[in-house]
């Protein structure tokens, strides 16, 4: 099947820069994407947009260039509950992938059971009202009690201003909860004021909340690096990514989110992005639990 991307989608950016920060060995990036290839994995019908091909090598080749051991799979919104592409690139890897499903109430045991042997670990809830369609809370909460008794945790992904509405939901979940990037902050507002707050009081108040202290490219307001190398890239994003990173050391999960989706101005370099990580784990140490020990402790637990 033929499918064309969404106008104004930019491609993910091809020839990376080397980083100049040095991954520890084993670190996991622990947020990408594989989308289709739609010829083979065709896109869902319910998709808000429509992304290039991202395909599996393309993501192993990534890997290898930015220095990392391991991937999270993540199932993106344009594949829907159709996880095959995802499991793909789990199955393919070598034991270096692992992922995280969109699921259905409809789910078999067997097809929770098969994904598990593939290597899924989670299932994602979103809540980005631009990305989903609206699902009850009582089918996720029911699905949440089904991949607890196997294990899974649950990955959430909302815009701040809705945690509020969302709490009571997010912290009735019985499994580790994972946020996506921060759970959206807007850094144009301050990294102490309220909105930062409830945040930090979220994760505080519950030791199974989880963040991944990703996507600046999406947060930033104050942009990418300049040309000719700036020292803090994504400068304004720093301060609330390091503060997660700070308070909370042993919950915090780092992932490039390649290939992007749904980035309309500004493509990252991802190996620019790896260069953003001593930005806000500024040790060794912070470094080693971001990277490594963290999620391995989630997705590798038999090894860590
Ligand atoms: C991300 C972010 C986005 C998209 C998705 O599944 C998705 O479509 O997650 C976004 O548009 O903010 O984590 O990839």
């Amino acid at each position: 099947m033929e499918f064309q991307k969404t106008p104004g989608w930019l491609d993910w950016y091809s020839g990376p820069s080397k980083p100049r920060f040095k991954v520890p060995p084993g670190a996991v990036d622990a947020h990408c994407h594989v989308f289709g290839p739609g010829a083979e994995f065709p896109y869902a019908a319910e998709r808000k947009y429509t992304p290039c091909d991202a395909s599996k090598r393309q993501l192993y080749t990534l890997r290898d260039h930015l220095g990392f051991a391991r991937n999270v799979v993540v199932q993106a919104t344009c594949h829907g509950a159709d996880n095959r592409a995802m499991v793909d690139a789990l199955t393919h890897s070598e034991g270096k992938a692992r992922g995280v499903a969109t699921v259905r109430r409809g789910v078999s045991d067997a097809d929770l059971r098969a994904m598990l042997d593939a290597g899924v670990r989670g299932v994602r809830f979103n809540f980005v009202k631009r990305l989903v369609d609206f699902t009850p809370k009582d089918e996720l909460m029911e699905i949440a009690g089904r991949i607890a008794k196997i294990g899974w945790h649950v990955v959430i992904y909302f815009e701040a201003v809705d945690l509020p509405e969302l709490w009571d939901f997010f912290t009735a979940l019985p499994t580790i909860v994972v946020v996506d990037h921060m759970g959206r902050p807007d850094v144009g507002k301050p990294v102490d004021g309220p909105e930062f707050e409830l945040f930090i009081k979220f994760m505080r108040q519950h030791p199974n909340v989880w963040s991944k202290v990703s996507c600046p490219e999406r947060l930033s307001v104050s942009g990418p690096p300049a040309l000719g190398g700036e020292q803090n890239p994504y400068r304004d994003v720093i301060p609330f990514a390091r503060r997660i990173v700070e308070t909370f050391p042993d919950r915090v999960l780092w992932g490039t989110d390649w290939p992007h989706p749904n980035l309309k101005e500004h493509m990252p370099d991802d190996g620019l992005l790896v260069d953003f990580i001593p930005h806000i784990a500024t040790t060794p140490e912070l470094q080693r639990k971001l990277l490594v020990d963290n999620p391995m402790r989630l997705y590798w637990p038999e090894e860590s």
